[in-house]
């Protein structure tokens, strides 16, 4: 199958699986769940979701067991870009091509949906049926998912990229703020899929962490390159936004055509990371060469 074609079969796969856990709409409160359901439903590039897809495929894991931790970690995605979008964040007033959250519903009703979206991701990789997995692997997934969202992942790269604001900062500051607000979300997608799989080797395991890695890098390389070189139409949010809050990025350190190197450096380290490993890997192989080439 094309990758194009591919990837909207994944894209509407977990768009079914979603739609079947967010609470429906006109179930009380019927403005936080339809806030819920705007925010996660029919919009994005379902990076991640696919990531637990393509990994837990490679591993010979079904795509029906594959479907709660793709709901979760959209549901956590989902989540921080409500709270990224809202008036003491970001402020800003597009994503996903539709006005944010908060412009939408208001902002008390966006704050409480970057609330509940993660209660539910937490709720569905407990309670799935369609996971084989036993009590232990399902702690697992909830530990790695929960400190991606939390102060070692998301919420404390946010803070530290608030706190680089207006500031010269190091290329080694820079990665430690992306492994955590990017690459931790990323890194943790990869590891939903490998623990579906309960035959997966330590060294399988190592293998695909540093694969995580270095692809969960070269994704906000290519964040950086985009919000400098395309259109705010094609990318559905505002464009030359990093400059404008006087924001380090690898653009700002290195230049255009440096940063297109380094993500197509790490693009190729990430898929040596994949060469010893020995499994189907066409799908994943082919969903990090759309991170590093993606137009939005
Ligand atoms: C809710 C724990 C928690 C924290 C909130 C605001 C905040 C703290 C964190 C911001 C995290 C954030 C939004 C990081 C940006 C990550 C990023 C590059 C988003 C764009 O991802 P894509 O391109 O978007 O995959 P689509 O729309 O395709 O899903």
């Amino acid at each position: 199958m094309e990758f194009t074609e591919m990837l909207k079969t994944y894209q509407k796969r977990v768009e079914v699986a979603l739609q079947s856990w967010l609470p429906d709409e006109n179930q009380i409160p019927t403005s936080l769940h339809q806030a819920m359901r705007y925010a996660t439903l029919d919009g994005g590039k379902r990076v991640r979701p696919i990531l637990v897809y393509t990994t837990g495929q490679a591993l010979g894991v079904t795509l029906g067991q594959l479907d709660g931790p793709a709901c979760a970690v959209e549901l956590i995605h989902a989540s921080s870009l409500v709270h990224d979008d809202l008036p003491g964040m970001d402020n800003d007033m597009l994503r996903r091509g539709k006005p944010t959250c908060h412009i939408a519903f208001g902002e008390p009703t966006a704050l409480l949906t970057g609330d509940a979206l993660p209660s539910l991701a937490f709720e569905v990789l407990a309670n799935d049926k369609m996971m084989k997995t036993d009590p232990i692997i399902r702690l697992k997934m909830i530990t790695e998912l929960a400190r991606a969202n939390g102060s070692p992942g998301i919420a404390g790269g946010q803070v530290l990229d608030m706190e680089a604001e207006g500031k010269q900062i190091t290329l080694e500051q820079l990665q430690t703020l992306h492994s955590k607000k990017t690459g931790a979300l990323i890194l943790a997608s990869v590891r939903l899929g490998a623990l579906s799989c309960t035959t997966i080797s330590d060294s399988q395991k190592q293998a695909l962490d540093n694969y995580a890695k270095a692809i969960g890098l070269a994704f906000q390389v290519r964040d950086d390159i985009l919000n400098v070189e395309t259109n705010s139409k094609i990318l559905g949010k505002p464009n030359g936004s990093d400059q404008a809050r006087g924001k380090s990025t690898y653009v700002s350190l290195f230049g255009l055509e440096e940063s297109k190197n380094k993500a197509q450096e790490l693009y190729k380290k990430a898929l040596e990371e994949l060469s010893g490993l020995g499994m189907e890997l066409e799908p994943l192989r082919q969903l990090s060469a759309f991170i590093v080439e993606r137009n939005n």
